[in-house]
């Protein structure tokens, strides 16, 4: 829960701890050269190949530290031995770790802070590979000329990492009281608010991480509106703070029967909020949502949502959270839209 102390933002923190190691250097080889009519072969014991570094690096393509939850643990490739004719053992293949733009990287030991990412493509070397060692070659000297001394490779560096990241929501989920906007949260992601009967359940934010197939984001679940939020009427507008930088809102209205509500009027009211908190807020980027079609038989509700959606360029949707029609398919259709690139982003 945010804290007095939170800046504006929802402070909501995702943190993962995971284990990084560096490949090992190959050791180095003892060898002396073995040729056809040469009875005494000099030291010919190659060096081992350096061990496989673990890199961090910023991208744009994750919003989470999900991917971590179910993979903590991150080894590079050790070198290769070497071998004999001075033959140098491979490299280990170095690793590269994506994380959010916003992780701030921590050492889990001592707590020290080792790396913040703030811009894409930023790239962090966390754990090196170790050297390989040196073959008995390397040691041969005019009067040390049958060297035996040989290396073992380096241990790759090992560290045990705490990544922190302060979630951020791209996705909004706005509608009237009851609209069934927490139902739909705790559908698509592991959040579990309190869903009941009755408007006003939700007095404070969710966030929810989404995953579909390898993207995840974060979507928040807010208060309610009603006529006159931002006079404070019901919960006021005092959240939509929340979802100030997202990126794509998804409007849910109510269709069925027992809401005795009518849907146009409902939209209508949102958008009026919404736009009377700031301005822009209601020019964003917009999915229309008719929930609790399970419990809607009148089609013209429906079909009345669907035609102002229309009117105004908007993709629609219907939803059931109780059966799951079309649950799936809105999921991938937010993630598809947040696939784009940022600047692209218009009205779907
Ligand atoms: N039949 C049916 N009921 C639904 C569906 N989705 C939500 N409900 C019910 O609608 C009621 C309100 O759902 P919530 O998810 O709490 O609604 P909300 O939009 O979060 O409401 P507030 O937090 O008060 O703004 C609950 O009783 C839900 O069980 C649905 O698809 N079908
Ligand atoms: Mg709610």
């Amino acid at each position: 829960m945010a804290s007095p102390l939170a800046p504006a933002a929802p402070m909501f923190i995702d943190e993962v701890r995971i284990r990084v190691k560096a490949g090992n250097g190959g050791n180095g080889c003892l060898a002396f050269r073995r040729e056809k009519y040469v009875p005494r072969g000099g030291p010919s014991g190659g060096e081992g190949g350096r061990g496989g570094d673990v890199t961090l690096v910023a991208s744009e393509h994750y919003n989470t530290l999900l991917h971590f939850r179910f993979n903590p643990e991150h080894t590079a490739e050790r070198g290769r031995h070497g071998e004999g004719s001075n033959r140098s053992g491979r490299e280990g293949e170095s690793i590269e770790l994506p994380v959010p733009v916003g992780t701030i990287v921590y050492d889990a030991d001592t707590g020290e802070m080792l790396h913040d990412f703030t811009q894409a493509g930023d790239r962090f070397l966390v754990a090196r590979g170790g050297r390989g060692g040196r073959g008995n070659q390397h040691f041969a000297t005019s009067t040390h000329q049958a060297p035996t001394e040989h290396e073992p490779g380096k241990p790759g560096q090992e560290k045990y990492l705490r990544l922190e990241l302060k979630l951020l929501a791209v996705v909004g989920l706005v509608g009237f009281p009851n609209a069934g906007k927490s139902t739909l949260i705790s559908r698509i992601s592991a959040a579990r608010p309190k869903i009941a009967d009755y408007p006003f359940t939700t007095l404070e934010p969710n966030l929810g991480v989404v995953s579909v197939d390898d993207q995840t984001f974060v979507v928040a679940d807010i208060p309610g509106l009603i006529e006159g939020a931002h006079l404070g009427h019901g919960l006021g507008t005092q959240f939509l703070r929340h979802i100030e930088r997202t990126r794509l809102l998804v409007h849910l209205v109510d269709v069925s029967e027992a809401s005795g509500r009518d849907p146009v009027e409902d939209f209508r009211v949102v958008m009026e909020e919404l736009a009377s908190f700031r301005v822009d807020l209601a020019d964003r980027p917009m999915f229309v949502v008719a929930t609790k079609i399970d419990v809607a038989q009148e089609r013209d509700k429906i079909a009345r949502l669907r035609s102002l959606a229309a009117d105004k360029g908007l993709p629609f949707y219907e939803i059931s959270s109780v059966t799951g029609t079309g649950i799936e398919g809105l999921k991938y259709e937010m993630a598809q839209f947040l696939a784009k690139p940022v600047e692209k982003d218009t009205k779907p």
